[in-house]
């Protein structure tokens, strides 16, 4: 049973019976997991001070320069959990290829494999707004004993064991699941730890917050276009406020507590959208249901859609279930 203050370490034991196949090992590796964060953390709150903010000169496998904490925080991640041999692999939007990790006495006898984002929005830390880490957790489906293959990577949302983020904002906070609701922990930086402060988060069933990038408006499909003048109408409660941070972690977070919807459409520039589907929207989507809200690409849940490639891009839509209902269906009536 969750309890307010209570530390993450604590709470990780106290529901490891909660798993499936609770041997100890998912516990363990949202161990390393937090442990991560928090020097992460160390380093983004430190970005201000510090010459290691802009770009460190790479390209990611998607055309964008790479910041350099966003290679630093990939690097802490990968070493975290590669150090304690506690996951078959590793996904990471910082890397082209998926990671087999293995360690000579083990061979390849961990089951689960991590997806994530290490440091979302990252265009964001040169202005000090927040940025968050995002991950995704499945078993394997290859045998234990082998290599992992891309094939454990592809899995659809709906058999995620367990995702979370991490907001490094004006308190940091751990936001997860493992398919029992969401609890958020936040960080008291003087102790460096993590105290149960949102047990059970859930969406308001409606909200009053849209939150787009509208500069991509004339771009958008007709439904969302629709929706969106709905959004600003004078009518019942409506107009509802605009907040676009521009950091899915952050909007999605503040959304959640709040109410409110968020949206990254396919547009020209991105037809397929922008948000990648495993490290971004699947392990959000996952959070969205557990917490009482909706997510869906305008048609299809997120949970549901079928991954081809391991750096695919999603339209994703996703906040309380009203509004997430109300889009979807300008969506359907507005097809193109
Ligand atoms: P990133 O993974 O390169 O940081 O991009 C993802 C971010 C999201 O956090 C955010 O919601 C979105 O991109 C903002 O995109 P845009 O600037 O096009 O509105
Ligand atoms: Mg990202």
């Amino acid at each position: 049973m969750a309890r307010k203050n209570q530390t993450l370490g604590e709470f990780i034991i106290e529901n490891q019976e909660d798993f499936k196949y609770s041997s100890g090992e998912l516990s363990r590796l949202l161990n390393s997991i937090r442990l991560a964060a928090k020097v992460v953390n160390h380093e983004v709150n430190k970005a201000g001070l510090v010459d290691i903010t802009g770009a460190a000169g790479d390209t990611n496998i998607q055309g964008e320069d790479q910041q350099k904490l966003d290679v630093y925080a990939n690097e802490v991640f990968i070493r975290t959990l590669t150090d304690r041999n506690i996951v078959c692999g590793i996904a990471s939007e910082e890397e082209d290829n998926f990671i087999v990790i293995n360690s000579q006495d083990e061979n390849h006898q961990n089951k689960y494999v991590v997806l994530m984002d290490p440091l979302d929005g990252s265009s964001n830390i040169d202005v000090n707004v927040s940025v968050g880490t995002i991950f995704s957790i499945f078993r394997r489906i290859t045998p234990v004993g082998t290599p992992v293959e891309l094939k454990d990577f592809l899995q659809k949302g709906d058999k995620q064991v367990a995702a979370g983020y991490v907001v490094y904002g004006t308190s940091t906070m751990l936001v997860y699941t493992t398919g029992k609701g969401v609890n958020g922990f936040t960080l008291n930086p003087a102790l460096g730890s993590w105290y149960l402060s949102h047990p059970n988060m859930t969406f308001p069933e409606d909200g009053q917050i849209y939150s787009v990038n509208e500069g991509n408006y004339l771009d958008f499909p007709e439904g969302i276009k629709k929706y969106i003048k709905y959004c600003q109408a004078e009518e019942d409660n409506r107009p509802y406020t605009s907040r676009y941070i521009g950091s899915l972690v952050s909007d999605f977070h503040r959304n959640m507590i709040k109410g409110g919807i968020y949206m990254y459409p396919k547009s020209t520039k991105n037809p397929e959208g922008k948000l990648r589907l495993l490290y971004e929207c699947s392990p959000i989507a996952f959070i969205a249901e557990q917490a009482n809200g909706k997510s869906s690409d305008g048609f299809t849940r997120t949970m549901e859609v079928e991954p081809t490639e391991l750096h695919q891009r999603v339209p994703f839509i996703c906040g309380s279930k009203k509004m997430v209902e109300k889009a979807e269906e300008f969506m359907r009536n507005f097809k193109e």
